[in-house]
């Protein structure tokens, strides 16, 4: 159903993969229309218990279409109308969402990588602020997420100098969470999703919801949240297993409940 993206759910993870690569897998307004509609169903469906947007060829994404680019147009418009809602739909997601990332992430595809909870890394990614390139400014969210994974002065060196961070520095800056080689890359980006969507899915909803929420908040404030949280968390299946398991000095079998 869908045209630039394809979507596929196998062991509980649903794969989206950015499928225009002639382009680099740059975003249209379709394909963004895709993607948000594609996180929006992944939130409803229980079957789905951890998302991973990758890109199809050798790149990532190489953020706004360059080919479709209206110059006068009210840019202002296009990113609150068509980015943002895609941004604002990967934060209110209670799933981990993984960036595969296999190739380079430029411009709105490194703000979406930026987004997203983890970025694995093949050793042919590489991350590039490109919109300084183009007299643009960062949008799509990067100016929120990349300094508070790399801090103020990084993130200005990186928004501004528009230089290109190959995946080893981005491992080191924090940026990556995972780098693995090229030869292992498939299989090893697919355990570490099937992973993640075996751990209690509900208490990880709830540690994205509250994370978000304390940068607005005090610790008092923050305080009662997790309390909060602690109450649902505790009252859910996985936490009667994960306890059951321990007492039975056995593997933990978590079913996302
Ligand atoms: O409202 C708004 O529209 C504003 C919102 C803006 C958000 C943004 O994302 S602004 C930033 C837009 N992106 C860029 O400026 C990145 C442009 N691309 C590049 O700088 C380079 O392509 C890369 C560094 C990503 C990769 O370089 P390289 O040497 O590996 O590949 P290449 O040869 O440059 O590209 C390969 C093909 O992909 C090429 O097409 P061709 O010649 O083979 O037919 C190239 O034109 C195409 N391509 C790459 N990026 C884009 C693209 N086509 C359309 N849009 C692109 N963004």
């Amino acid at each position: 159903m869908y045209k630039t993206i394809l979507s596929d759910v196998h062991h509980h993870v649903l794969t989206i993969t950015l499928n225009r690569p002639a382009q680099l897998n740059a975003f249209t307004e379709q394909m963004l229309a895709e993607l948000t509609e594609a996180l929006k169903s992944a939130a409803k469906n229980d079957e789905v218990r951890a998302i991973v947007i990758t890109g199809a060829g050798r790149a990532f994404c190489s953020g706004q279409d360059l080919d479709s680019v209206h110059i006068g147009a009210d840019y202002g418009s296009i990113v609150r109308n068509q980015y943002n809602p895609m941004i604002q739909q990967l934060s209110n997601l209670e799933k981990p969402v993984i960036a595969a990332v296999n190739g380079v992430a430029a411009g709105a595809g490194f703000s979406l990588a930026l987004a997203c909870d983890f970025r694995i890394v093949s050793e042919k990614a590489s991350f590039l602020a490109a919109f300084i390139h183009v007299g643009l400014v960062p949008d799509t969210g990067l100016l929120y997420h990349l300094p508070r994974i790399v801090g103020h002065a990084k993130a200005l060196e990186l928004a501004i100098l528009g230089e290109k961070l190959s995946a080893v520095k981005a491992l080191e800056l924090g940026i990556a969470t995972k780098l693995f080689t090229e030869a292992n890359w498939e299989e090893e980006a697919a355990r570490f999703a099937e992973n993640i969507a075996k751990m209690p899915t509900k208490a990880i909803g709830l540690i994205k919801r509250y994370t978000v929420q304390s940068w607005e908040e005090s610790l008092y404030e923050m305080l009662e949240k997790e309390a909060y949280a602690q109450r649902i968390a505790g009252r859910t299946e996985d936490h009667r297993e994960g306890i059951a398991a321990f007492l039975e000095k056995r593997k933990a079998c978590f079913q996302g409940k």
